[in-house]
């Protein structure tokens, strides 16, 4: 039977990690999550330690020492999973911005003929919610930015919510993947689109985190500026 795991990143998410765990495992479908800890001091890891307990053989965790940036903490959990042959590989953050009720849909899209299915804001339907002012320009800007540089035909180019099929992620060289923030989202269906994978997108609402504190930052923002400058001329 086709297996899915959702990879959770996490770094000082101990309002959030538990509830969202529970929340993915009262779904229907039989999700397995590992989650991604960079040795939060706010005591994240044990709490998923504590559950894995509870739920033997679906809940896994993998922790590093020291913040590395969500990109790489990705990049960690990709290799596990492929390490492990699932089927199906999600992208999905700790703070509840991405609901879990979408999984299914997105697992549906990529049992539809998708290769990447991604949770988007600004495609048909999507919709971005309780989020200031500032963050949502900001946001709004950079998906034009990138789509007016890279020419890449996905409407929400910095989204995080995201299924693959194994397929997609041992094709692509993750050891060539450098950048850490937004970048590396943008990066990631850059290097799909280009080796001719099918990116599709999924209208979702993002709701802006009700607990815990954003870990983004004006140097995430500026790398993904120069990043996609660098991906556009090849040279990432
Ligand atoms: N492991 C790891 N997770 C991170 C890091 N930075 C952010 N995250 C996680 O990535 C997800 C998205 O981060 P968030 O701060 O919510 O970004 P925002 O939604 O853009 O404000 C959350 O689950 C964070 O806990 C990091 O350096 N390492
Ligand atoms: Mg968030």
């Amino acid at each position: 039977m086709a297996q899915a795991v959702v990879i959770i990143p996490s770094y000082n998410e101990k309002e959030n990690i538990e509830k969202i765990i529970r929340k993915v495992f009262s779904l229907d479908d039989n999700f397995h999550i590992l989650v991604v800890d960079d040795g939060s001091p706010d005591g994240t890891a044990q709490i998923v330690k504590n559950l894995t307990a509870e739920f033997p053989g679906r809940l896994f965790l993998e922790g590093r020492k020291g913040k590395l940036g969500l990109g790489t903490a990705y990049i960690h959990g990709f290799k596990w999973a492929l390490g492990k042959n699932y089927d199906f590989i999600f992208e999905m953050d700790a703070d509840f911005s991405h609901n879990p009720d979408d999984l299914p849909r997105l697992l549906n899209a990529c049992k539809n003929g998708a290769d990447v299915a991604v949770g988007s804001r600004y495609t048909g339907g999507g919709n971005v919610e309780n989020w200031p002012l500032n963050r949502k320009m900001l946001s709004q800007f950079a998906s034009l930015y990138v789509r007016m540089i890279l020419w890449m035909p996905v409407m929400d180019p910095t989204a995080g919510f995201k299924c693959y099929k194994k397929e997609v992620l041992s094709k692509l060289n993750l050891d060539a993947i450098r950048f850490i923030g937004y970048a590396f989202q943008i990066e990631m269906k850059y290097r799909a689109y280009r080796a001719g994978f099918r990116v599709v997108e999924v209208p979702i609402t993002f709701i802006d985190r009700k607990e815990g504190v954003s870990k983004m930052s004006m140097s995430i923002f500026k790398e993904a500026f120069w990043g996609v400058i660098r991906m556009r001329l090849g040279k990432n």
